[in-house]
């Protein structure tokens, strides 16, 4: 078992209730443990794009999948909220980050680990400090 970080971020819809189902599935899937999930914070969106305000946090997993196949979990669990990848970086009922997996470096396409913006965002490095991994 690995001890994973994952953001979530939320800035369109129900967000608090978006961000609950989210980590409902996480809770409900058999191949993650859900250890601890820090505050839920409201902040500014970050970057270029004129959006709405985030609801963010950090969660605490271990999980027995690769970083490839959490990736994939993750991102069933985005679509199943009704994500749409339309603009990037733009609003999203959900978005879920892999910030780190256990201290393994991963640098795919799809995936880099850990996660190339965290320390330009607060509200990632709060959750974080919380959960004492920053
Ligand atoms: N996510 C982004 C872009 N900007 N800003 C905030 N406050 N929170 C986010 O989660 C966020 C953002 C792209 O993933
Ligand atoms: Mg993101
Ligand atoms: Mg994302």
């Amino acid at each position: 078992m690995t001890t994973c970080y994952i953001g979530i971020g939320s800035n369109m819809g129900p967000r608090r209730r978006n961000i609950d189902l989210a980590i409902g599935r996480i809770e409900a899937n058999p191949d993650i443990v859900l250890k601890r999930v820090s505050a839920i914070y409201e902040t500014d969106p970050v970057g270029p794009i004129e959006q709405g305000k985030f609801l963010n946090g950090v969660m605490e997993v271990e999980t027995s999948l690769s970083p490839e196949s959490l990736l994939k979990e993750l991102n069933v669990i985005e679509e199943a909220l009704g994500r749409k990848r339309t603009v990037k970086n733009g609003p999203r009922t959900i978005d879920l980050d892999i910030l780190y997996y256990g201290d393994e470096i991963v640098n795919e396409d799809e995936l880099i680990i850990p996660h190339p913006r965290i320390n330009e965002r607060e509200f990632v490095l709060k959750g974080l400090r919380e959960l004492n991994r920053a």
